[in-house]
């Protein structure tokens, strides 16, 4: 069962939703969370990435995403994000949901992608949510109507998730006939939830075995990058539009 497999199944798919995490962009440089190399290995995330540091650690916070947005110029979309983008085209995929905020499904060319953790790319201000720019934030600035805090546009442990990205998710999901969910270890609420929504068949791709693999329909082990690629392959010239 690999992925010819999988490609079987998306011949005959006429809705096929992927839903994918950190893994998916580590193969561009940008660490996961959970991984041995992960951000989460050497720093608490809820020192640094919720409501409460905004609130209570605002320089810590600050520097947090100053650094993740640094690390962010010098990367960019893999052939895996390529490999989407050109699936959406040929009506292979028709959206991904994704916890991802580096946005590099957008900049590989992907139109139907529902943030569910919102993106550290735009700025907003805490208090008055007037958007703002990455360089204000970067100066350290004050929101220029409120004085209020800047903050990145992404979702902090604490907050809920956008609903228009969370409802279109959801409902996407919940009609699928398959659900890809590739380099995501599944461990943050709500968005772990939607894979058992899901009444299609359901398809991990993902660098690690996890523990619960069984309520996958199928399992690839493999870089997504390259589990893409060989997906591509199997494709090769298929389009459904
Ligand atoms: C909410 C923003 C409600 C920050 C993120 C106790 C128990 C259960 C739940 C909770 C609890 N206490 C609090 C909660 C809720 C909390 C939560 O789930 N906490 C967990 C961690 C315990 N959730 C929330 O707070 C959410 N909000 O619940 O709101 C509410 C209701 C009313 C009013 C107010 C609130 C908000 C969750 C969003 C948090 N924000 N990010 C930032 O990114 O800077 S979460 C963060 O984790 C990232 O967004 C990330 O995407 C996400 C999930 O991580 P993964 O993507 O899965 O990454 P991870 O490293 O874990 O896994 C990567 C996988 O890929 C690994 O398996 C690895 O092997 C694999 N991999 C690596 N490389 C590759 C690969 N696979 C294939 N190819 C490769 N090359």
């Amino acid at each position: 069962m690999t992925a010819e497999t999988l490609a079987q199944w998306m011949r005959q798919s006429h809705s096929t939703v992927v839903l994918t995490g950190a893994g998916m962009s580590t193969e561009s440089g940008i660490p996961d969370f959970r991984s041995q190399s992960g951000w989460w290995q050497n720093i608490d995330p809820r020192a640094v990435a919720s409501t409460e540091s905004l609130q209570n650690n605002y320089e810590l916070f600050r520097e947090f995403y100053q650094m993740r947005m640094q690390a962010l110029e010098h990367c960019v979309p893999h052939t895996g994000h390529h490999i989407l983008a050109d699936f959406e085209k040929r009506g292979l995929v028709s959206l991904i949901a994704t916890q991802n905020v580096d946005q590099f499904h957008q900049q590989a060319g992907s139109k139907a992608v529902a943030e569910l953790h919102g993106n550290i790319v735009t700025m907003r201000c805490q208090k008055c949510s007037k958007p703002h720019s990455k360089q204000q934030f970067q100066k350290n600035a004050v929101c220029t109507y409120c004085s209020g805090k800047l903050r990145p546009n992404v979702v902090l442990f604490g907050e809920t998730l956008p609903s228009d990205a969370w409802n279109l998710a959801l409902n996407e999901i919940q009609h699928a006939n398959i659900v890809i969910v590739i380099g995501t270890s599944l461990e943050v609420y709500p968005v772990n939830q939607l894979p058992l929504i899901a009444k299609g068949r359901l398809v991990s791709i993902n660098l690690e075995s996890s523990n619960d693999n069984g309520q996958f329909d199928l399992v690839i082990e493999g870089a997504a990058g390259g589990v893409l690629a060989e997906l591509d392959q199997a494709l090769e010239g298929y389009k459904k539009k």
